[in-house]
């Protein structure tokens, strides 16, 4: 750019040059060029170098466009952009080129342009027009409060609300108590949660459960399991089994009364199991699953942060503590192998492999069991590897699911 500035020739370079335009093609020759006849094709160029997309940046993209699609209940278009990101997820490096992704499964055409226009213009007009609309503005806004749904959301909206100031200061709405949860903690919850918070809070769960049964089994999921490739997270999920079946009933209120003890209980939402086997497995793909559990606001003390990382915390931030959404989930011991593999995600590689088990293998999987229709029988697991095989697939371990 500054050849061109000061009228000198430009030596344009094959490497760096971008396969999706004419112009750009053709400059892919290399050598010199009058800077003012390449000048318009150069900055293109100059610019998809720069701005050049690494993998998640698209996929941030990509899940906005989701989301859109998701308050316009949109399905196939939301599904299709959740699509596209995981498989963007997927691949071991940043894109450079449209050419880079041809042949890639699951992007479709809406997805190619938006990438196009990115890698050309580094920045998408499409998804600026979704970023500037008052209404995905707001829809997003609410439904970043805990308790907080599309439906609530929209009515919100639809009642000329824009911002969670005015929420609070209309007067005919009625907060429940999630929602109250979710506002009072606001700050604190919507800040990312790190690995370090994550394995303090699995120390203090683990610890509770001990003291109640010593031999209580608890496993880290989500995101953060295994490092499921995830530094930060938005919560906190773990599974709660015992050894033996039905030792595990009354456990997790007696946890949850514990941690009121231990005077760190923000918030609980406990629901009891309705798990019943002769309605299972659920057809039904975002079907919650029936298992006893509670959806929590933690307070996570700093001085229970091990020394190699502190609390997620704004700068100038005095308070020694912060809150943290914490997901706990108790099953029977011989359902836990399938939860374990549910609650592990990625959400999009739960949707997958149950699509993959109901197409090519004629069994139905969620979160509580796998049954085999040709065999009318349920296949027994005590280990995700059991799942896997069952299957008839390779293990995939954790940090191999974000797809
Ligand atoms: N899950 C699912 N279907 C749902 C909800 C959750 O299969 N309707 C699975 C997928 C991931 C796991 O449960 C935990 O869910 P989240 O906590 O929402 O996701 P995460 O991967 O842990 O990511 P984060 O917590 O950072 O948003
Ligand atoms: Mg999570």
């Amino acid at each position: 750019t500054d050849s061109m500035r000061e009228g000198r020739p430009v030596t344009v370079e094959t490497r760096h040059c971008i396969p999706v335009r004419e112009p750009v093609v053709s400059l892919s020759v290399g050598g010199h060029f009058p800077a003012i006849c390449v000048c318009l094709h150069v900055c293109t160029c100059v610019c998809a170098i720069e701005i050049i997309l690494e993998n998640n940046l698209n996929t941030d993209v990509l899940e906005e466009l989701a989301e859109n699609s998701e308050f316009n209940e949109s399905k196939g278009p939301c599904l299709a952009f959740r699509r596209a990101a995981s498989v963007l997820k997927s691949l071991p490096s940043a894109v450079h080129c449209l050419g880079a992704i041809q042949g890639l499964p699951c992007l479709g055409e809406h997805t190619k342009a938006v990438m196009e226009e990115i890698l050309i213009f580094g920045r998408s007009f499409k998804v600026e027009e979704v970023q500037s609309d008052e209404r995905y503005q707001a829809l997003k806004l609410f439904t970043s409060v805990f308790g907080v749904g599309p439906k609530t959301a929209e009515k919100w909206y639809r009642r000329g609300l824009r911002s969670l100031k005015e929420i609070l200061a209309e007067p005919n709405i009625q907060l429940n108590r999630m929602q109250r949860a979710g506002f009072l903690y606001y700050r604190d919850i919507s800040k990312a949660v790190s690995k370090a918070e994550a394995k303090a809070l699995r120390s203090i769960i683990e610890e509770t459960a001990h003291w109640i049964a010593p031999d209580s089994i608890l496993a880290l999921t989500g995101g953060f399991r295994s490092h499921r490739g995830k530094e930060y997270g938005h919560d906190v999920d773990f599974l709660l089994t015992m050894p033996e079946m039905g030792k595990e009933e009354g456990l997790l209120l007696r946890v949850i009364d514990r941690l009121r003890d231990q005077g760190i209980l923000l918030y609980c939402e406990h629901q009891g199991s309705t798990v019943d086997m002769s309605k299972l497995p659920s057809r039904r793909f975002e079907a919650m699953d029936h298992f006893e559990k509670c959806f929590l606001i933690l307070r996570l003390e700093e001085g229970q942060m091990e020394r190699d990382g502190g609390l997620q915390k704004d700068p100038g931030e005095s308070r020694g503590w912060r809150a943290v959404r914490v997901d706990l989930v108790a099953t029977p011991v011989d359902r836990y192998a399938f939860a374990l593999l549910g609650w592990t995600g990625s959400r999009q590689f739960e949707r997958d492999l149950r699509r993959f088990a109901r197409k090519e293998r004629g069994m139905c999987l969620d979160n509580h069991a796998l049954y085999d229709k040709t065999k009318k029988l349920f296949l027994p697991a005590t280990s995700e590897e059991d799942i896997f095989a069952h299957l008839g697939l390779e293990y995939v371990e954790p940090w191999q699911r974000n797809a």
